[in-house]
């Protein structure tokens, strides 16, 4: 596997010193406050109501004086609610699928597209994207912001991209051998099945030009990225983002692959204790809050994502000087409480990574029984190992239920199940099933 060589898309703002760049977040802030309050009913209530002025914010750390904005704001405004401009002149319309409500609808202005497709594009350059690849996108194309979102921060980098979309997964082995793709973007577990199915075709990845992956949309932790670098043959990197805010390019890893560097000088990150909605130091857990600081079609202010992680500021190799966040360990409306004991999926990913002989395929299903809630987790055995002898299998159980009781702090039944057993994703995977 070769090595990410050191590039910028837009090298000045990457490389900014902090101080400087502080000083162009101040200005966008004041400008974002003073245009969400003048052009969006809802901002403006919300500062009437709490009798705060638009000029309130002199220095960045003002920021916390301002309300919170959250999804049932963008679902009760739905759908053209939020939007800072009349509808002539957005060009672009995504939202999410709505599965759990109204979907959230989001608006860009053509000048919202191109930072749009600039901040992808360093995020694509900083996973090791260049012109010269060939970039095949196996998200989906449509309302969801990750096919559209990375298809055109590839394209103004000036590489050629394969826009396949998801699906038949065969059919996406036989282009990428023969059109030559030499990066894939998708999510990290549709990569994984990628990889399965080619070895089930008795496709080497030697056959295949990969160099690059550039995964995101949901977490994944090291167990799952060593397999994809492995048996793809790739450099896995790390993107995220979400639609309400703009979709992929928010943050991404570089060649570190030592946290995501967040495109801080158009969102402006906060850490918040999501109990007491107080902000956090750097480099302390919590949710991420991001405000967005250039954005024309749908300002949002100290929107909550929901997801958990830390922001923190470090010396990095890639000479970039944007804020890192970890990779996020999931969202705290995915975080299941069983027996009042908090258990994110990541952690179980992160349990199975410590035990040698599985894969990284898990379902996790909680239900009831009496009054207390149980956990099962299944998890997938790598072939060898389970058609061995009984003992081997009773040692496995007893490994993985020790590691789970470490990281859980709770004692799950442990189910291994046969090898390729599990549903496989083609975009986000569902591990877990809430029967109560
Ligand atoms: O998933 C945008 C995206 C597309 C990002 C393609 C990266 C690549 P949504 O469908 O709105 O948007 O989902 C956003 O997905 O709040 C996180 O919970 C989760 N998520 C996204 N990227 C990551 C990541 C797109 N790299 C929600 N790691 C977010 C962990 C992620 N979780």
């Amino acid at each position: 596997m070769g090595e990410i060589e050191v590039k910028y898309w837009q090298e000045e703002e990457e490389r900014m010193p902090v101080a400087e760049r502080k000083v162009f977040q101040l200005e966008r802030l004041q400008t974002t406050v003073n245009r969400a309050y003048r052009k969006v009913d809802f901002y403006r209530k919300t500062f009437d109501e709490l009798g705060l002025k638009p000029d309130v914010i002199s220095e960045l750390s003002d920021i916390s004086k301002l309300p919170f904005t959250n999804k049932s704001d963008l679902r009760e405004n739905y759908p053209y609610g939020m939007f800072a401009v009349p509808l002539r002149d957005i060009v672009r319309i995504h939202s999410s699928s709505g599965t759990t409500g109204k979907p959230t609808v989001v608006g860009y202005t053509k000048n919202d597209l191109d930072n749009w497709n600039n901040l992808v594009a360093r995020v694509m350059t900083a996973g090791g994207v260049t012109k010269d690849d060939i970039v095949h996108i196996s998200f989906t194309y449509g309302l969801f912001t990750g096919g559209f979102g990375l298809h055109y921060g590839a394209e103004t980098i000036g590489a050629s991209v394969i826009p396949v979309s998801s699906g038949n997964t065969q059919r996406q082995i036989n282009i990428m051998q023969d059109y030559k793709s030499s990066t894939l973007v998708a999510t990290p577990s549709y990569a994984l099945h990628i990889a399965e199915t080619m070895e089930n075709m008795g496709i080497k990845k030697e056959e295949l030009s990969l160099k690059y992956a550039l995964l995101g949309s949901e977490p994944w932790g090291d167990k799952i990225r060593n397999e994809i670098q492995e048996r793809l043959g790739v450099i896995a990197s790390d993107n995220y983002g979400l639609s309400e805010l703009m979709g992929p390019g928010i943050s991404g890893e570089c060649c570190a692959q030592d946290g995501l560097h967040i495109n801080e000088d158009f969102f402006y990150p906060e850490i918040i204790d999501p109990l007491t909605l107080k902000p956090l130091p750097e480099g302390e857990y919590g949710e991420l809050v991001l405000t967005t600081l250039k954005r024309e079609g749908m300002p949002l202010l100290r929107y909550r994502t929901r997801d958990v992680t830390r922001i923190y500021r470090e010396d990095c190799v890639c000479g970039r000087t944007l804020i890192k966040m970890e990779k996020p360990q999931g969202r705290t409306d995915d975080m299941l409480i069983i027996n009042g004991v908090n258990v994110f999926p990541s952690q179980v990913e992160e349990a199975l990574s410590k035990v040698q002989g599985v894969s990284p395929h898990y379902m996790i299903f909680v239900r009831k029984k009496g009054a207390l809630d149980a956990m099962e987790i299944k998890v997938e055995v790598t072939e060898n190992i389970f058609f061995d002898e009984m003992k081997k299998q009773r040692k496995l159980v007893d490994d993985l239920t020790s590691q789970f009781q470490k990281i859980l702090l709770m004692k799950p039944k442990v189910t291994l199940v046969s090898s390729q057993t599990l549903e496989r994703f083609e975009g986000k995977a569902k591990r877990v099933v809430d029967e109560r």
